[in-house]
């Protein structure tokens, strides 16, 4: 054997090695965990929804699907600013409203003669799907559809022949616009044109909807993908579990109890975490006479939503030129500076010791160290997927932060590594102050992907986080430490 073909077997051999050992003892998967696509989306954490469509022009929430087509007549509209907008916001992805109750299509589907295509609108040939599609793409933004099944204007409604139609309008729309991450099915089912109601067929919408689209999650108030979290004010629970009993349930009127969706169920049978849907103005659609959250509310919903282990999709709605107004771009810039004033600063990355109470047995040599895949100092590296873990027998455990200098701080963020699964069930911090004594400051149950722990601003030599139980060996990939001066209105 040449030289470097010996070399080759020997780093195959080291490189098996620590991997074998790694696979022996990391920590197994508990419960139901996120597929890829769920991990993805979840590590999105705050996206963009985009209500547009005749209720726009007409100032109506819910259009009765009898508004004509030349009421959609946006005068000059630009799907690149929105993306600019969402972009400089931090949202990683766009959901627009493609059709809306009152059935008005914003592209040329086949199976309508309610849509763009009808309108004046760039003469008929307009295709909002289209631009905003093509805009993301080259923005880098992800692109995501929400689609009503309730229709207020598809002569069908009531049938069984609407769900083929649904069926067809849906194939229309994922296979015309490329890739969409995320496709949002609405619960609201009200009466047809004809007064009749409409008995879906979930089954199929999703299994067709997951052989078209593989990566998309799909949103209903029960999933598959993730859940509505049953409020639209933009508070998840302070427990929310993202597994959710979903056999017997539905959409609509068959789902569970708002205040289940809001904090999933402690051993629900899938995985399917809380969407909080909520809008930056008093309704969904634009109106002239409304105006968009001040920062203080935003930054409250963003502590209530993404600090709660539920994903933000915050609704921005373009106004009648189809540009999404000044005041709202301005808003949103002035929130993105808020957070980043907050979180850019991680101070437990100053810490002049980290230490736990138990390391899971693992260990590699590093240039002659001994040190263990599975080190509390892997809390604060920028690396997802390196994590501190205990023995599986250590169901309970401590980690603790402690600085020369004392901190400032009044926010904790907890993450969990959530393709093991979501184990921790009760945790509290403990500040040690300047004077050496400590306190209780935070009693806390659920963490999952993310969560921050809001409390009094403290001057603090140590923090300590104790999962006080944990449903299988607690697996954490981040804790940070921040703090919020609140000094935006
Ligand atoms: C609800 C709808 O009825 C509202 O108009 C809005 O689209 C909201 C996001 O979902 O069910």
């Amino acid at each position: 054997m040449g030289r470097k073909a010996c070399m080759l077997v020997a780093t195959f051999v080291v490189f098996n090695a620590l991997s074998a050992q790694r696979n022996v003892s990391a920590p197994e998967p508990f419960g139901p965990v996120p597929t890829a696509a769920q991990v993805a989306w979840q590590r999105m954490e705050m996206n963009m929804f985009c209500h547009f469509g005749p209720n726009t022009f007409t100032g109506l929430e819910w259009g009765d699907g009898t508004e004509p087509e030349d009421v959609f007549n946006p005068s000059s509209l630009d799907c690149g600013q929105w993306v600019a907008v969402a972009k400089g916001a931090g949202f990683g992805g766009i959901i627009i409203t493609a059709k809306h109750h009152d059935g008005f299509c914003l592209w040329p589907n086949p199976e309508s003669d309610h849509t763009v295509r009808q309108s004046a609108w760039r003469g008929g040939n307009g295709d909002v799907l289209a631009e905003l599609s093509e805009a993301c793409r080259k923005g880098g933004v992800k692109f995501g559809i929400y689609i009503s099944p309730w229709d207020r204007n598809a002569p069908t409604y009531g049938t069984p022949a609407y769900n083929k139609v649904f069926l067809k309008t849906l194939r229309h729309a994922h296979t015309n616009y490329g890739p969409i991450f995320e496709q949002w099915f609405d619960g609201a089912n009200g009466e047809g044109p004809n007064g009749k109601r409409q008995v879906y067929d979930w089954k199929k919408f999703n299994a067709q909807t997951r052989r078209l689209q593989p990566d998309a999650v799909i949103f209903s108030d029960v999933g598959p993908g993730c859940r509505w979290v049953g409020n639209e004010t933009g508070i998840c629970g302070r427990t929310c579990w993202s597994r959710l009993d979903i056999s017997g349930y539905g959409p609509g009127a068959d789902a569970p109890a708002q205040d289940i969706l809001n904090a999933g169920n402690y051993n629900g049978e899938c995985w399917v975490p809380a969407e909080t849907d909520v809008s930056i103005r008093p309704g969904w659609f634009w109106r002239e006479s409304e105006h968009p959250k001040s920062v203080k509310e935003l930054m409250d919903i963003y502590y209530s939503s993404v600090g709660r282990n539920s994903l933000l999709l915050l609704n921005v709605p373009p106004d009648d030129r189809g540009l999404i107004p000044a005041e709202d771009s301005l808003r949103l810039v002035e929130f993105r500076s808020a957070l980043d004033g907050v979180f850019k600063m991680d101070i437990a990355k100053k810490a002049d010791l980290i230490v736990s109470s138990n390391v899971r047995s693992s260990h590699k040599k590093t240039r002659g160290k001994d040190t263990s895949y599975y080190d509390p100092h892997t809390l604060v590296d920028d690396d997802y997927d390196t994590y501190w873990a205990t023995d599986d027998s250590a169901t309970s455990a401590w980690v603790l932060f402690r600085f020369n200098e004392p901190q400032t701080i009044n926010r904790v963020m907890l993450q969990e590594y959530i393709p093991l699964g979501q184990r921790v069930e009760k945790f509290h911090i403990e500040i040690q102050d300047a004077d050496g004594s400590w306190h209780t400051v935070a009693e806390e149950t659920t963490i999952g992907y993310k969560r921050i722990v809001l409390m009094e601003t403290v001057k603090a030599r140590s923090v300590r986080v104790h999962i006080d139980r944990s449903r299988a060996c607690p697996v954490l990939n981040r804790l940070g430490l921040f703090h919020d001066d609140e000094s935006y209105k």
